[in-house]
């Protein structure tokens, strides 16, 4: 029997309002990738975690930042069979922030005890991507308008870049860093620029022929 070739998992990290969602929405309707995006608000637990970062209908005290971080870590755990079956079928998927995200904005708040092991703790056994395109848009760094919810404030987003630099630099296996991860300067491109950059990355990946699964 001819075993099915398993989807590809591929990944777009980036810092907020860098248009992770723009490119995994062209990818996904041009491409014909499944799409998640993270957090998914609209399961049991991504409504909590809308209203944290919404500040919406939330008092601000119900929540410590140990609890929010795992719930970011279990909303992924809800859709992690779901995205395995996908794959298994042969259906290719697009992720739109998850793992690096989880422990960049958690690490960044500098919360005593919550240290990088601490952090990555909760996400050990998910399947890990193949590709990992990091998007780095260097021209809306001083810029106070990201957004109204949580984490969308100039100081923060800069100590999360400062995160992301680190687990990419130091953190993350060199070998994964080596063949499976993307920087893309998107600063100054318009949507099909950076579209037609990212699309390559993902058409080169999904030419490898490979069904092994990684796992964080
Ligand atoms: N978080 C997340 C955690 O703390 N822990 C976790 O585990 C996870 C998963 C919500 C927050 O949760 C935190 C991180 C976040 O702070 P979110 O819902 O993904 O995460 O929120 P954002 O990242 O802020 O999502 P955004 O939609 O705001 O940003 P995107 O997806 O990067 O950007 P996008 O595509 O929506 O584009 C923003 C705007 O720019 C335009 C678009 O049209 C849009 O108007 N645009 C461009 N304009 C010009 N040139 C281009 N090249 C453009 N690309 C897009």
């Amino acid at each position: 029997m001819v075993e099915t070739k398993r989807g590809k998992l591929i990944l777009i990290e980036g810092l907020d309002r860098t248009g992770k969602t723009t490119q995994c929405e062209l990818i996904s309707k041009r491409n014909n990738y499944k799409y998640y995006k993270f957090p998914n608000r609209e399961t049991p637990i991504g409504k909590i975690i809308n209203s944290y970062l919404s500040q919406q209908n939330y008092d601000g005290k119900t929540l410590s930042d140990q609890s929010i971080h795992l719930l970011f870590s279990s909303n992924r755990w809800e859709l992690q069979e779901e995205i395995k079956q996908n794959l298994l079928d042969g259906k290719n998927i697009i992720l739109d922030r998850y793992v690096y995200s989880g422990v960049a904005y958690s690490l960044a708040k500098g919360i005593e005890g919550m240290d990088y092991e601490w952090c990555f703790g909760c996400d050990r056994g998910l399947v890990k991507p193949d590709l990992t395109i990091f998007l780095i848009n260097t021209g809306n760094a001083d810029n106070d308008g990201f957004g109204d919810e949580i984490y969308e404030k100039k100081e923060i987003q800069a100590k999360v870049r400062q995160v992301f630099e680190t687990i990419f630099t130091e953190k993350e296996k060199k070998e994964y860093i080596k063949d499976h991860f993307k920087q893309l300067d998107v600063t100054g491109l318009g949507i099909e620029e950076v579209y037609e950059k990212v699309e390559s990355f993902v058409k080169e990946e999904t030419n490898k022929d490979s069904n092994r699964f990684m796992y964080f």
